[in-house]
């Protein structure tokens, strides 16, 4: 390849794979299969090695994992947290195999163990107590989830022995709790967790661990860090003594002092693996004694003495019957392939999303069709190819209708997009789709209504858009299948307490093009108004930081529509808050009257950890009123810490925060009670209910 096309291409795979890690890693969502997605990340560490000159430390083949999110401390691993070298067939083990025979010599004793399709964590004791857990973050520097870890069931808050050490494994959802987790999400409207890793990791990044805790997480330990200051000769000796200690490891664990017995073992579990209660994705196989583990030592990323053989997803072939449109809350017209049912990784399957019209065509998919479907990462279902050699003659290429299935208006398709959009802002299928994700959690979060009464109320026409939701009266919604009085009570609260929200959400709730939960609290917090917002110019919009043209052009465009200018207007009659009330400068109380800066600036910017019980308000509201004001909570007190709530019988963390202000590390750290943090909110313009 030539030096520019290189550039271009690399280009390329690192806005593609940047997409994928943002999707993956900050909004807990599956982008692509993770077999393409490892293919992109190797092309572009294959491109980089023929054109070093074209390599930056920015790419993001340099990283190991994830980015550490805010909210959370960070804490630095005094060990860092590798990843592993990846095998995808048995030929890359037969290479690893010799690599390693060539270095320690031909007496090599291999350790096999599942691998655990979860998040990597760090659980650190200190004289048999847990002190600290934290997320393997980018592989230096993790976040500190001690008080999510400290949820976690199999998890000993102390050991069998007062030794202080580093343990690390995986922290994992098992299948029940995901599926449990995932029909409860369904029920409430909210967006499923494309597999049990991504639920995981969205659990554990949870400020509030009584969410945390509800999760059901488990976690399966696997090594030691610094496992040579122990008095173990072997990666297997770590293990049995790290399960003597009380720590859960796992059962299943294979020893060989061959490679082909090891095949042999991976093998034995491709199919038994989707029998196990949790998601496994591969093997993980060390070489088991420790001198040699050090012999062979490390690369930049991973070490040599060990690597991850992945299982292929599996497929099946199937007949394809019908090609479905549904269509998104922003007009995406979405194809999804119905097919014969088939068993594919422990699941019965029938149906998988095709994406867009452009990979329908590349993969030359057509209705009647012999197809073949995998899951990918055992999970998310896809139509791989089609097999033409089955077909008769007459299987129609796909075509995208002209027309919106739903309201027959015309579709269309930007230059620069590969999705079709229904435009039609009237479109019921839209207007469906956009009034779920306005009551949803991270919009105007109204409890309690969930996709089921969205359903029911558009088919009674008892609503319209989202400003037909505040006019709705007990009554109609007693008229509602299977509503109760009291839900139909608890309902009409929770919409009318919606109206107090922060102008973010209601801003992300409007449904924006592009316009995300984050940008939404930037976009609030840098124009106060809606009103400031709705005039602002393309050059104001870019001005800020984070937000690019196009999302500038996309909040233009929406103000400028008059549908969107009516609805605001009838959100606005109807008494919805329409400022920012978690800013520093500027805000309001519930009652309008605007508050004290100094009063803020005890919640702005500063850092909250909340220890003890409180008696009289919710730790979850709690949390989310500092977020609300500015301020942060997380779980452990440091020097990072500026507030301390301590309810009744604070304990461990009181005593630290003391002696933090005494011995002169963190002098400025103030302890309210509940009684002072209470008081402070409400003088912030909180409505605690008190
Ligand atoms: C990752 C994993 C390891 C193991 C199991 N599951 C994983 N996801 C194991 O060693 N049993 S090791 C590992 C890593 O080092 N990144």
């Amino acid at each position: 390849m030539e030096l520019e096309a290189a550039k271009e291409r690399i280009k390329t795979l690192r806005k593609e794979i940047e997409y994928h890690n943002h999707q993956y890693y900050d909004l807990d969502t599956s982008s692509i299969a993770d077999n393409e997605y490892d293919a992109l990340m190797r092309e572009l560490v294959h491109l980089e090695g023929e054109f070093p000159d074209l390599l930056t430390p920015d790419s993001p083949s340099q990283r190991i994992g994830g980015v550490p999110s805010e909210g959370f401390e960070k804490v630095r691993h005094d060990t860092p947290m590798l990843s592993l070298a990846n095998a995808y067939n048995l030929e890359d083990l037969r290479e690893f195999d010799k690599r390693i025979r060539g270095i320690v010599g031909n007496s090599v004793h291999y350790v096999c163990e599942l691998k655990i399709d979860g998040l990597a964590v760090s659980l650190k004791y200190q004289d048999g107590l847990l002190i600290r857990g934290a997320t393997r973050g980018d592989g230096e520097v993790g976040e500190d989830i001690t008080s999510n870890i400290r949820t976690i069931r199999n998890v000993p808050l102390k050991l069998n022995e007062g030794v202080s050490i580093e343990a690390r494994g995986e922290a994992y959802m098992p299948r029940q709790s995901f599926e449990r987790l995932n029909r409860v999400r369904e029920e409430q409207g909210q967006d499923l967790f494309a597999n049990p890793r991504n639920a995981a990791a969205g659990s554990l990044r949870q400020l509030d661990p009584k969410i945390a805790a509800e999760r059901g997480l488990a976690v399966f330990v696997y090594s030691l860090a610094d496992m040579g200051w122990y008095s173990v000769d072997s990666h297997s000796e770590a293990l049995d003594w790290m399960s003597s200690l009380g720590l859960s490891v796992n059962k299943e664990r294979g020893e060989f002092d061959n490679i082909d017995d090891v095949m042999a073992y991976i093998e034995s579990w491709s199919e038994k693996r989707h029998d196990l209660p949790y998601a496994t994705d591969g093997m993980v196989i060390k070489v088991n004694q420790l001198a040699q583990q050090q012999e062979l030592g490390f690369t930049v990323k991973s070490p040599r003495w060990a690597i991850a053989y992945k299982y292929a997803a599996e497929q099946a072939e199937t007949t394809l019957n019908e090609i479905r449109l549904s269509i998104g809350r922003t007009g995406a017209v979405t194809p999804t392939a119905y097919f014969d049912a088939v068993q594919l990784a422990g699941t019965t399957v029938s149906r998988a999303s095709l994406h867009n019209e452009d990979i329908i065509h590349e993969r030359d998919i057509r209705v009647g069709d012999r197809i073949v479907v995998q899951k990918a990462g055992d999970i998310i279902p896809e139509v791989v190819r089609s097999l033409p050699e089955y077909r008769s003659g007459e299987e129609e290429p796909f075509r995208m209708p002209d027309e919106c299935p739903t309201c027959g208006e015309p579709i269309q398709r930007l230059p620069d997009e590969a999705v079709w959009r229904c435009v039609n802002p009237r479109c019921p299928s839209l207007i469906q789709e956009g009034l779920i994700h306005f009551v949803s959690r991270d919009a105007m979060n109204i409890d309690g209504l969930g996709e089921q009464w969205i359903l029911q109320l558009l088919h009674h026409d008892l609503v319209r858009d989202a400003a037909d939701l505040y006019h709705l009266t007990h009554e109609q919604l007693l008229g509602l299948e299977r509503m109760g009085e009291k839900s139909a009570g608890n309902l009409v609260e929770a919409i009318a307490a919606s109206k107090n929200n922060s102008l973010e959400k209601l801003l992300f709730g409007l449904g924006i093009r592009l316009v995300g939960a984050k940008a939404a609290k930037t976009l609030a917090a840098s124009f106060q108004t809606l009103d400031a917002l709705q005039q602002a110019s393309l050059e104001e919009l870019t001005s800020i930081r984070d937000i690019g043209p196009k999302m500038a052009e996309s909040i233009v465009k929406y103000f400028a529509n008059s549908g969107a200018q009516k609805l605001v207007q009838r959100l606005r009659i109807a008494g919805l808050n329409m400022e920012y009330l978690g800013g520093a400068d500027g805000a309001v109380t519930a009652d309008g009257a605007a508050v004290d800066s100094e009063v803020l600036r005890r919640f702005v910017e500063r850092k909250f950890v909340l220890t003890g019980s409180l008696e009289f308000i919710d730790r979850k509201k709690a949390s989310e009123w500092i977020e609300q004001l500015g301020g942060t909570t997380t779980g452990s007190v440091s020097k990072n810490t500026d507030v301390l709530v301590a309810g009744e019988k604070a304990g461990s963390k009181l005593s630290k925060a003391k002696k933090l202000i005494e011995n002169g590390d963190k002098p400025t750290l103030e302890i309210w009670n509940e009684q002072e943090f209470i008081q402070n909110l409400q003088a912030a313009g909180i409505d605690t209910g008190h």
